[in-house]
């Protein structure tokens, strides 16, 4: 089948053209054994499944950029994929296409702890960045639970969020440079440290979030961060969404800097200590949990402890400890994986962001049609709430319903003026809901854009866009 639609799209027979590949990379580096791409064409939530000619595994810009070109010429498809940990099928291929795997381009070049950058290839992982970093006393600004496999090519390409995203900004905000291969293999390279340099179109901007449908990012020229000098973690106990938004106000205007700010539910820690084996943080039981990382110059436990006196008529039960706080960050970071395990199909991940004001309506109304529509679904909610982001996690949704089911929760998204994407991109799973955050002519013209880079549609074709 693979084979036919290469006949169908390109110029080449698949054998000669594989044979390209292999002179490219090496024949160990372009994988065709369907047992060993199927790590690459299929996504971890079980949601997502392909089917790729090959998976092709490059070892720098040039053999990525001859790649790109012969696939160009041939007409064939290219996802790019880094750690394969995207949630919306970003990187699955659609079949006749190759996997671009950049996992191989994972080398740091430098850090310079004076203006304080990382320069690195794109396969490089959130966790080997922020090691890097931490070598000089910095750190890495992106933070995900998924940090051992994401890459800084994937973060980049997703314009990744994070739970730092309310300190650091997203991955945009803290991309100085990147160095990406074009649809015809020419090689874009914007690198400069400067923070100030306004010659012209922002490029490294434009392909943040374009989900390799408009290059194939080689390499990264990122910010870094300064890790706070006396940070405490604490996980609060409450009654509502608007109660943690409260405590949240106490918190900035008692002076203290927020790191992350992350929501839970009594039902969500409920699965993550049956399934991990956590100890559940207090005996009482609030149906809301705040976490929050907190900072200050000194002092910070004294002045947690004074907010949460003074805040006992918000608090039910409270727990805090000092970084890395494993133990309380381990209750939100397991959350995905727990939830993965407890439903009986595929997880329908909805991430999304509502204004903070609209928050506790979305919520109610979220549920109250749950309960009339699909009373067999359970919905786990979780997030970054400060940005207003909410990961709206179904579980137990039969597969005709997933459609229905996602359209009823992003209308009533569109409803609260909240956006269908808040951090995880659109990808295969939201391609047809666009229309609920972009007008018509701002669509029209990202297909312009589309067009101008991406001439022949071989750069994940299916993403974002709808067939
Ligand atoms: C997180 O915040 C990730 O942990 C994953 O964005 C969210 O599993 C999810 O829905
Ligand atoms: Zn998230």
């Amino acid at each position: 089948m693979n084979s036919r639609i290469l006949r169908l799209r390109g110029e080449r027979e698949p054998g000669p053209f594989l044979d390209t590949l292999r002179d490219i990379v090496g024949p160990a580096h372009v994988l065709t054994d369907p047992a060993t791409t199927r790590g690459y064409t299929t996504d971890w939530t079980g949601r997502w499944a392909g089917s790729a000619v090959a998976v092709v595994r490059p070892a720098s810009t040039a053999e990525v950029s001859d790649v790109t070109a012969a696939c160009f010429k041939a007409l064939v498809p290219i996802t790019a994929q880094g750690g394969n940990t995207g949630l919306v099928g970003g990187g699955i291929p659609e079949s006749g296409s190759i996997v671009l795997s950049t996992r191989r381009l994972d080398r740091v070049e430098a850090v310079d702890p004076i203006g304080r950058t990382i320069a690195a290839g794109a396969g490089v992982t959130v966790a080997g960045a922020d090691q890097a970093a931490s070598v000089h006393g910095l750190r890495f600004g992106v933070d995900l639970a998924s940090k051992t496999s994401a890459t800084l090519g994937g973060i980049v390409a997703t314009n990744a969020g994070g739970a730092r995203m309310i300190r650091n900004g997203d991955t945009r905000s803290q991309l100085l440079g990147i160095e990406a291969v074009l649809a015809d293999g020419f090689v874009l390279s914007r690198w400069t440290s400067l923070c100030k340099d306004n010659v012209g179109y922002d490029l490294p901007g434009l392909l943040t979030g374009s989900e390799g449908t408009l290059a194939v990012i080689t390499r990264v020229l990122m910010k870094l961060s300064t890790p706070p000098a006396d940070a405490h973690v604490f996980l609060a106990g409450v009654a509502t969404i608007d109660a943690a938004l409260r405590l949240y106000d106490r918190v900035v205007r008692s002076g203290l800097t927020v790191e992350a700010a992350e929501l839970m539910t009594e039902d969500g820690i409920d699965l993550v200590c049956t399934h991990t084996g956590a100890k559940r943080p207090f005996d009482t039981h609030s149906p809301v949990l705040a976490l929050f990382e907190v900072s200050a110059h000194r002092d910070t436990e004294a002045a947690v402890v004074e907010i949460l006196s003074a805040s006992e008529d918000l608090i039910d039960n409270a727990v805090m400890d000092p970084p890395p706080a494993r133990r309380l960050w381990q209750l939100r970071e397991s959350h995905t994986e727990s939830i993965g395990r407890e439903s009986s199909t595929p997880v329908v991940k909805l991430d999304v962001s509502i204004p903070l004001g609209s928050m506790t309506s979305f919520v109610r109304d979220l549920e109250s049609s749950l309960a009339q529509h699909h009373p067999a679904v359970r919905a786990i909610l979780f997030g970054h709430f400060v940005d207003g982001n909410i990961h709206v996690n179904l579980l137990d949704v039969a597969k005709d319903d997933v459609d229905s089911l996602t359209d009823g929760v992003f209308s009533l998204v569109a409803d609260h003026e909240g956006s269908i994407s808040a951090e995880h991109g659109i990808g295969r799973a939201k391609n047809s809901w666009v229309h609920l955050g972009r007008t018509p002519i701002d669509v029209h013209t990202m297909n312009r854009i589309k067009f101008a880079l991406d001439p022949r549609r071989i750069l994940n074709p299916g993403v974002l866009f709808p067939r």
